[in-house]
Formats: structure tokens, sequence, C-alpha cells
């Protein structure tokens, strides 16, 4: 007998993904899946989203940590329903955690669920946790050849955000090559410079998330 204990902890995540899925569809809540290196600037961004976004939709939060509850009690602070994920260790978040974290809000008065995944360029990518769709952030520092090391995340998103832009003229990094290499393996990804500390491309990306999220509604 065959034993793929990998693959069939994904066939098993799979499964798990539609009945999330499936269950957000039932209330309407459209969920998020940002993701992005540890210090890439997604929690920064998903306040500005936030502030951005507010007024348009009913917002909640998971923050994916692999531990410590930082990133959620900023976003909690806010006034915005948040809640922490800590995995102890693990790299990524499985749509088994969304699935146990869901009775934790009240889905009736919810329109948009972001959850910020763990640190990672590597296998949150590999896992759908019940998502509409993905962000996947790029920073300035970590260099212009991340896309071409670490396609998977680039060819599985809906979008690329380059944050950090403010920085680009002290790293020589080659934002039209990064975008070149992310339409090679995903021709349709939505690609946008970003710098939260500067306030740049964030009105440009809230409004993409919003036309995302409303199709997400018009889809029934
Ligand atoms: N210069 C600059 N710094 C930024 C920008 N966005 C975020 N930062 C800084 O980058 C650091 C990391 O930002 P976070 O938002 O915590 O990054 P993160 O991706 O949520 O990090 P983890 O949750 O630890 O993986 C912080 O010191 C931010 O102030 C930006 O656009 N420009
Ligand atoms: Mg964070
Ligand atoms: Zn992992």
């Amino acid at each position: 007998m065959e034993i793929k204990v990998m693959h069939q902890i994904l066939d098993w995540n799979e499964d798990v993904s539609d009945a999330v899925k499936a269950k957000l569809r039932e209330h309407k809540v459209c969920l998020i899946n940002v993701m992005g290196s540890p210090g890439a600037g997604k929690t920064s961004t998903l306040v500005e989203l936030i502030n951005r976004l507010r007024e348009k939709f009913r917002i909640g939060v998971i923050e994916g940590d692999i531990a410590g509850q930082i990133d959620a009690e900023k976003i909690h602070a806010m006034g915005i329903p948040a809640a922490q994920i800590d995995t102890d260790g693990a790299c990524h978040i499985e749509a088994m955690s969304i699935q146990n974290m869901l009775p934790e809000f009240d889905l009736e008065n919810l329109d948009v669920i972001f959850v910020e995944n763990i640190g990672n360029l590597v296998c949150p990518a590999e896992f759908n946790i019940g998502e509409s769709f993905r962000v996947a952030l790029l920073s300035i520092p970590e260099g212009d050849d991340k896309v071409v090391k670490y396609p998977l995340m680039f060819a599985e998103t809906d979008a690329l955000v380059m944050n950090k832009y403010d920085l680009i003229e002290y790293f020589g990094f080659d934002d039209k090559r990064v975008e070149n290499d992310a339409r090679e393996i995903n021709p349709d990804v939505e690609v946008f410079r970003v710098s939260v500390r500067d306030g740049v491309g964030l009105d440009e990306l809230a409004a993409w998330i919003e036309r995302k999220v409303d199709s997400f509604y018009k889809e029934g």
C-alpha cells in the first residue's frame, strides 16, 4: 500500500477549505488571504486598508503568527474584531485553523475577513484556507529576485504588492523585472507599488479590494 503523507494532508486541507468557503458564502463573508515574508508590512498594510475600507465593509481580522498576539492587539485597538491563531511553530495556516476560529466571529455582522498568514514566502501558498482571493506582499529590501525564487507564492496570488516602495533607491530593486517575472507565471496578476510609510498606492490597492469584494457579492 502506498502512503503519501504530505499528499493526504493537502487533500484533506482542500476538503476543509471548501467547507470553510461554503460556510462563508452562506453568511456572505469574503475571506482575503494576505501573505508575505516576515516584516514585509502585512500588518501595516492591513491597518491602512482597514482605515480606507471600514466605512464600506464590516471587517474582521484573523492574525496568524507562530507565537504571541501583538498583531491581533494592534487590530483590536482599532475597534475591529480580531482573533489570533498561534501555530506554535508551524509555518503556515491550514483551513482547519480558520474553521475552528470562525465561531469566534459574528458572521452575520461581517462582510470581509482579512487573514494575515504566517510570515513565509513558501508553504502558505500551498494551503487554501477558504479564501476568495489572495494578496502577496513583497517588500523592496527582500530583493527583486524573489518571484523567480519563490514562484508558487506569486503564481497563485491575485495581487502582488511591492511594499516599502519609499526604499527603492537604496536597494537597487528593479520593480519592472519583478512585475515581468510575476506576469510570466501569472498573466492576470494585479501589481501595486505601495509605501505604507508615504501613503503611496494604498488608495489604489483599497479600490481594487473593494471591487473584488463587490464581485464576490455579485457572484451570489
Ligand atoms: N520604510 C518602510 N517601512 C515599512 C513600510 N511598511 C512597513 N514598514 C515597516 O516594516 C516593519 C514590519 O512591518 P509589519 O507591518 O509589522 O510587517 P509584517 O509583515 O506584518 O510582519 P510579521 O507579522 O512579523 O511577519 C515595521 O517596522 C514597519 O514600520 C513601508 O512602506 N516603508
Ligand atoms: Mg504582522
Ligand atoms: Zn508551513
